[in-house]
């Protein structure tokens, strides 16, 4: 009995609380469409490096999906046969068409046959996400002869950023703590570890940086390099290369420099010895991630030197190993008067074709920070001579924490088509992504994670279809957020098609949804100050202009908004003429960014013939409703989800539905003060009174900078 009460405590507790994320390999209820004869005899090319893992892959899937252990064989008298295009031999190009199959480094082509399937790929990397491509899909019910799938990376370089600290703390962490136990390491290697590789595996991604950019130096130190060493093993057979962040100062602080100056040739120097002391030990060490005079970080401007000189000098310690440099675009000065929106294009496109090969700007998807709206960041399209990768934040420090249910691949997606015009019409940040604007070879795509040590990994069970999604558009950032969602919800929990047709559409909703209830109509960065949790459009106080929330909203008896246009700040100019000629005018800026552009008129009229106050009343009240809407649909999902997680998730939406209406009515009272108009009558009348909404305080949000750093 006890064994199987472990058995069934053990299924019930981990693959039903999340563990399994998206490959759970449950079974699957069809298999007569020949599954079983499918995966009985199976042939792992002998020569790849990364066999073992595929086999364990191919073994997990077998018995798990349909309860078989596969037997390997040789390649003649397999039925599922994965080897590397150039040791194709006679036999199997009869047996499977690969004629006029186009395949880059990392891509895999899956060829259903004669003989069951073929899986190719001109490198082990390829085989390996061929093979979970094809275990996903088996998952996901598809018919065998359907299985056929060509697919390339469109991007070199698919990687989070985690912003985890050395003492185990993340900032805007909200899944429990770092996943790396740097106080058991080298020796002890938590299985997890692998898990994490295989996820990443499965989605693609082939690159991670360990530490947060907030960064410190004590990580480049040999004790702790051998630790990052661990974690570079394990993850190697999964084609993941590992990074960590670079604090510019560290030739002072660990190598007793008296200076940090990119010029000196003693720092030069530094750097340089300590690369080669990474790839001694890391041979495939990725490179730095750098966050470099912002928000207090040390930088090559202390020195009076550019962002060039000092991303440089860290490329030229990288070259000769092949390693790259991630400079991050997300500066502003509390020095600099100017629009904060503004300021990263100022700094940085005037440097456009100074940075190395090696190099790669780092650039948020919106000027300001992770908004729930943001237009895109000006920068991209803007720098022809520069690599350049775009930032999301997959983890939700503006969209709700790991509380609100937020399908982020909508965001992410949004960004990705926006049309820069900066080579005529098309010219999409896809493009920018993807190198083909330009024809950069160097090519990226980050997101900051939303991992932790929380048994399902991400805090909200929804939240790993964003860590899903975000693989998925780095692979390909054209891929349709529709599809993600689906592809994600069949894999997790079900592909009836009653629960895919509901759940798909309801999920897309969802990041419009936290948009009206959090800041309609272009608002921006008015939540509470420090740990950002909840409403805070009163904060004033803080140390820089640039961090109030009236500095963003500057609502007025007049109106509200902030006006970025030829008349305001101009923020419009740094973007090219189409664009800034459509967000100029107040009659053609698309409402969803009208307060973003636009210092607007309480009692100006919206499309929908209602005053902007009115307006904005019905949009917080139409955002909560939503809600309420997601709620009620999603206890009709009971029998397709796992109780555990049906019950959290039930949980979680009553949260969500309560703060939305608590940000709908902490805004809508403060505006009021300027406004002196009634509230419209769909959204009621709020339970509290300003001073109680301004009272409210949070000492333990989750997620905040520990004091040291
Ligand atoms: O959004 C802000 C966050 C900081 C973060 C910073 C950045 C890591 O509030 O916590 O610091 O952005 O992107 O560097």
């Amino acid at each position: 009995m006890i064994a199987l009460f472990l058995v069934i405590s053990k299924g019930f507790c981990m693959q039903d609380q999340g563990y399994g994320l998206w490959f759970d390999y449950r079974p699957v209820t069809e298999n007569t469409i020949g599954y079983t004869t499918l995966f009985q005899q199976v042939h792992i090319d002998p020569e790849i490096s990364n066999k073992a893992v595929i086999q364990n892959e191919i073994e997990l899937a077998a018995f798990g999906m349909l309860s078989i252990q596969p037997e390997m064989t040789e390649a003649s008298s397999a039925t599922l046969t994965i080897i590397r295009y150039d040791r194709l031999n006679k036999e199997l190009l009869q047996a499977f068409d690969v004629n006029n199959i186009s395949l880059k480094p990392e891509g895999f082509a899956i060829l259903p046959g004669s003989r069951t399937v073929l899986i190719t790929a001109l490198d082990d990397a390829g085989l390996l996400y061929g093979t979970y491509r094809f275990l996903q899909r088996i998952q996901s019910g598809a018919i065998i002869k359907n299985l056929k799938e060509i697919s390339n990376p469109k991007v070199k370089v698919r990687i989070l950023n985690h912003w985890d600290n050395l003492d185990r703390t993340v900032e805007r962490g909200y899944a429990g703590s770092s996943i790396w136990n740097w106080h058991k390491l080298p020796e002890y290697k938590d299985p997890r570890y692998t898990d994490y590789a295989r996820a990443n595996a499965s989605i693609g991604i082939n690159s991670t940086v360990l530490t947060n950019v907030n960064a410190n130096a004590l990580v480049l130190t040999p004790d702790w390099i051998k630790k990052v060493k661990a974690l570079a093993d394990i993850f190697r057979p999964y084609g993941i290369r590992v990074y960590l962040t670079a604090r510019f100062s560290a030739p002072m602080e660990i190598g007793n420099l008296q200076t940090a100056d990119p010029l000196d040739p003693a720092v030069k120097k530094w750097w340089a010895d300590k690369c080669d002391e990474l790839y001694k030990l890391i041979p495939d060490f990725g490179g730095f991630l750098v966050k470099a005079n912002s928000e207090g970080q040390p930088g090559p401007q202390n020195y009076g030197r550019t962002h060039a000189e000092g991303a440089n000098m860290l490329a030229d310690a990288l070259a000769p190993h092949g390693g790259i440099v991630m400079w991050r675009a997300f500066v502003y000065s509390e020095h600099d008067r100017d629009d904060r929106a503004k300021q990263a294009f100022s700094e940085f496109v005037p440097l456009d074709g100074t940075f190395r090969k090696n190099v790669l700007l780092q650039v948020k998807n919106g000027p300001i920070d992770f908004q729930p709206r943001e237009p895109f960041h000006p920068m991209f399209g803007a720098m022809p001579k520069t690599n350049m990768m775009p930032e999301f934040q997959i983890t939700q420090e503006y969209l709700g924490f790991s509380t609100h249910l937020v399908f982020l691949p909508k965001l992410f997606e949004e960004t990705l088509d926006a049309d820069t015009y900066r080579q005529g019409s098309g010219s999409t940040v896809s493009k920018v992504t993807d190198g083909s604007m330009f024809g950069n070879a160097l090519t990226g795509m980050a997101g900051v994670s939303n991992i932790g040590s929380d048994i399902n990994w991400t805090g909200h069970p929804f939240a790993q279809a964003n860590w899903y999604g975000f693989g998925r558009l780095a692979w390909d950032p054209y891929l349709d957020s529709a599809t993600i969602a689906r592809e994600w919800l069949a894999l997790t929990y079900s592909q009836e098609p009653a629960f895919l047709d509901a759940m798909t559409p309801a999920l897309l909703q969802t990041r419009e949804t936290v948009v009206k209830y959090m800041t309609p109509l272009g608002l921006h960065h008015i939540m509470n100050a420090g740990h950002h949790y909840g409403p805070g459009p009163w904060i004033d106080q803080m140390s820089r202009d640039d961090w109030n929330s009236v500095y963003y909203h500057k609502a007025d008896s007049t109106g509200l908004g902030f006006d970025r246009s030829s008349k305001g700040s101009n923020a419009t100019s740094q973007y090219a003429q189409e664009i800034a000629s459509l967000y100029n005018d107040i009659k053609t800026c698309p409402e969803e960014l009208l307060l973003w552009f636009h210092h607007v008129p309480w009692n100006y009229k919206m499309k929908n013939g209602e005053t902007l106050w009115n307006s904005l009343g019905i949009t917080y009240q139409e955002g909560v409703d939503e809600v309420a809407n997601l709620n009620k649909l999603w206890q009709d999902q009971k029998k397709y989800v796992p109780e555990p997680e049906f019950n959290e998730v039930s949980m979680l939406l009553e949260i969500q539905y309560k703060e939305a209406c608590w940000w709908r009515d902490a805004c809508m009272t403060y505006f009021q003060k300027f406004s002196h108009r009634p509230f419209p009558e769909v959204m009621g009348t709020p339970e509290h009174d300003l001073n109680y909404y301004k009272s409210l305080e949070f000492p333990y949000a989750p997620g905040i900078r520990p004091k040291w750093n």
